[in-house]
């Protein structure tokens, strides 16, 4: 796997888009042939579908920031980056946001129907766990850490991380949030997986304590920037640079950063929570000039 030139984040987003994505396409095949017709033809789509792969960014990142080298690890990138697909697919249906247009293409829903893409959303949960393992297997990992990439994985996928945050963002919808209210929602539905794949970088690695420690703590303050960046981008980006429609958030009335704070002291929370994950890195000290540059990315992406 080719070194990406330390301190951009560009530069790894593109590394990280090459090699996950050639991944992803072996999955894709793999899963046509399993499963012939439209719902195999629905997970192809869903899995090519063109993300910025930041997620897969910071496994890879986090990896080398605690002495990884193998190329394997992109198998772990794509592991995390199948559960954000599948995330993505259900979000986009009726019976949640029911968006018509995800990355710039109609959502798997609107390309084909409602029950293949609620398929292809339960499909895509065991292939993450199937790569995950292979992942683990090529990387010559023991049964102690293997398990503990899972539990890390689908815990932050579950109800104490995403499922969880998700629900209690549809309970909250026309109920207006308070602040904490607001963080605890994003710690779920849009933190843990970006926590997680920073903290999977590092098990991979077979990462000491300290270390580990520091990962976790920036996962969790770059997971909230994430989220925070995302709202005022719904407020202020158009949907072309979007890739969705923009202003989705106001249209539906969702309590957001943009909404409790205003557009001004949001973008100061994105900052602060960047600000936060970089000094986690600097307590250890944990020395990546890739994981600040993906903390400087996340707060001033243009989508
Ligand atoms: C059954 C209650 C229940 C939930 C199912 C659908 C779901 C699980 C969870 C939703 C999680 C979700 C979609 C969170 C939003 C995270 C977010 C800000 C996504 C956008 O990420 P980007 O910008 O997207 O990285 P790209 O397209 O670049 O990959």
């Amino acid at each position: 796997m080719a070194d990406t030139a330390a301190g951009d984040a560009v530069a790894l987003l593109a590394e990280a888009r090459q090699v996950v994505d050639a991944e992803l396409d072996r999955c894709a095949e793999r899963l046509a042939a399993d499963v012939p017709g439209p719902l195999g033809d629905a997970l192809a789509y869903a899995l090519r579908s063109p993300g910025k792969r930041v997620r897969p960014a910071l496994v890879l990142a986090a990896y080398r920031a605690a002495g990884g080298r193998s190329d394997a690890i992109a198998g772990i990138a794509t592991a995390v980056e199948v559960v954000h697909t599948y995330s993505l697919v259900h979000d986009d249906l009726p019976c949640m946001d029911d968006d018509d247009m995800r990355r710039g293409r109609p959502t798997t829903h609107r390309a084909f129907d409602i029950p293949t893409a609620t398929r292809v959303g339960y499909l895509l949960v065991p292939v993450a766990g199937e790569e995950l393992a292979r992942a683990a297997a090529a990387l010559g990992l023991g049964a102690e850490p293997t398990g503990a990439l899972a539990v890390e994985l689908f815990e932050a996928g579950g109800i104490r991380g995403m499922v969880g945050g998700q629900w209690l963002d549809l309970e909250a919808e026309r109920r207006g949030l308070t602040l904490p209210e607001l963080t605890a929602v994003h710690r779920g539905k849009t933190g843990a997986l970006i926590r997680a794949a920073v903290v999977l970088g590092g098990i991979a690695a077979g990462a000491e304590p300290g270390v580990s420690r520091a990962l976790r703590g920036y996962g969790e303050e770059i997971g909230l920037a994430f989220q925070v960046a995302d709202d005022v981008l719904d407020a202020t980006g158009t949907s072309e640079e979007l890739g969705k429609p923009a202003g989705r958030d106001a249209a539906l009335a969702k309590s957001t950063y943009v909404s409790v704070l205003g557009v001004a002291a949001a973008r100061a929370e994105a900052v602060r929570h960047q600000q936060r994950a970089v000094a986690e890195l600097a307590d250890v000290p944990l020395v990546s000039e890739s994981l600040v540059a993906l903390a400087r990315y996340i707060v001033t992406r243009p989508s």
